[in-house]
């Protein structure tokens, strides 16, 4: 099949399951077209079958916003005419699916019936989509897929709430590739470059926005590094991480945690994490937790949203409401408190991890871009 894929290109979490999947579409044979507006972080371009192309959104004074929407669907067009693309797959609503549909009505106007799929990833529906200047064309978008896909039963659930949806929403969970996941010999001494041998380290890896309540992964940790020896690796940038780096100091915990920003070296970090946090105030799924039980990290999550079909309490970590800090360090402490307890939530992250194998969850798509085509053509 010939799919163009539009995401977002950035370290966030729908960029990152749109580009594996891409990718992991590409290894089997099918030619992805991903379109955006800069190479997505993951996107290795040496792939066969796997093509770029960029939107471009020339300045001009009198724009006081940039209209990407226009350049997207123009984009759009364009290359469904000049690769015979099959199939339109976006990813995030906005504004992919309303761009989507422009690019659609396009195209139809010269005889091309091209079948969009939107995949909802969380923060288009709960946050951003459900803000009342956006969500009329929001609804009318999604109204207008032909397939709507959502990552979690949550973020499914939220949808039918917060919008008149007509559409049939069918809920293909995030996935984890595990085959790559091998350690690499040169860990252990990037490990002891981070914290000494008897220190736990704990894990945070986000984009540093509100949501994310990065400082209560601060306190949690405080109260952690009260009781035994630790250190946090704090991975991600965004508006929250500066204030975070004022508050360890005002705690007096500086020394012990240490800001990476964003970084390409997840897996590595991730494969000598004893603990990852996830606080988060809502999370449609917390595709970062995913990553981390699939190095066999236990989690510490609130209990909102999708995390809850994603991390199992008492099995691969612990949640709690969202806030109760006191209780996210008692259960941390829980797991890290002696070796035997650590290694059995590390083997049952592990094995909650591979019921999201990416060759679980991949034949879900394909079989939805099959239906889509057929009904299309
Ligand atoms: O966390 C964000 O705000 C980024 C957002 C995104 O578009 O990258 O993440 C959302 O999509 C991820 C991938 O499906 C999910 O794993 C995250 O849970 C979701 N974030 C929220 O719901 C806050």
């Amino acid at each position: 099949m010939k799919i163009a894929i539009v995401c977002y290109p950035t370290f966030g979490g729908s960029g990152v399951v749109a580009t594996e999947l891409g990718l992991e579409l590409a290894r089997r044979g099918h030619e992805i077209h991903f379109i955006t507006y800069s190479q997505p972080v993951r996107l290795a371009l040496l792939n066969p079958n796997v093509y770029y192309h960029e939107v471009n959104v020339p300045e001009y004074p009198l724009f006081h916003f940039q209209p990407y929407e226009l350049a997207l669907s123009s984009k759009l067009v364009d290359m469904v005419k000049l690769y015979k693309i099959e199939l339109l797959h976006v990813h995030y609503a906005i504004p992919h699916a309303y761009a989507g549909y422009m690019a659609k009505q396009m195209l139809k106007d010269e005889g091309i019936n091209l079948p969009m799929i939107t995949t909802l990833h969380g923060t288009d529906i709960t946050l951003v989509g459900n803000h009342p200047f956006y969500k009329t064309a929001v609804t009318f978008s999604i109204n207008k897929s032909d397939f709507v896909t959502s990552v979690s039963q949550s973020l499914k659930e939220d949808t039918i709430k917060l919008f008149n949806i007509k559409n049939e929403i069918q809920v293909i969970p995030n996935f984890i590739e595990l085959d790559k996941n091998i350690v690499d010999p040169s860990i252990s001494c990037r490990r002891s470059v981070i914290a000494k041998e008897n220190e736990r380290i704990i894990t945070h890896i986000s984009n540093f926005r509100k949501v994310k309540r990065i400082p209560d992964v601060i306190k949690i940790f405080y109260k952690i590094q009260q009781q035994i020896p630790a250190k946090l690796m704090m991975v991600g940038d965004g508006p929250e991480k500066e204030k975070a780096e004022y508050l360890c100091q005002e705690l007096g915990i500086l020394d012990k945690v240490i800001f990476f920003g964003n970084s390409n070296e997840i897996d590595k970090i991730l494969s000598y994490t004893d603990l990852f946090l996830l606080p988060s105030e809502t999370e449609s799924f917390g595709l970062a937790a995913l990553e981390a039980m699939a190095w066999s990290v236990p989690v510490i999550s609130s209990n909102s949203g999708g995390l809850r079909e994603v991390n199992f309490d008492g099995v691969s970590g612990y949640l709690s409401d969202v806030g109760n800090t006191d209780e996210m360090a008692e259960n941390a402490l829980k797991i890290l408190k002696d070796m035997t307890t650590l290694n059995k939530f590390k083997e049952n992250a592990l094995s909650v991890a591979k019921r999201f194998e990416i060759k679980n969850i991949l034949p879900l798509y394909e079989e939805l871009y099959q239906k889509a085509i057929d009904k299309f053509s």
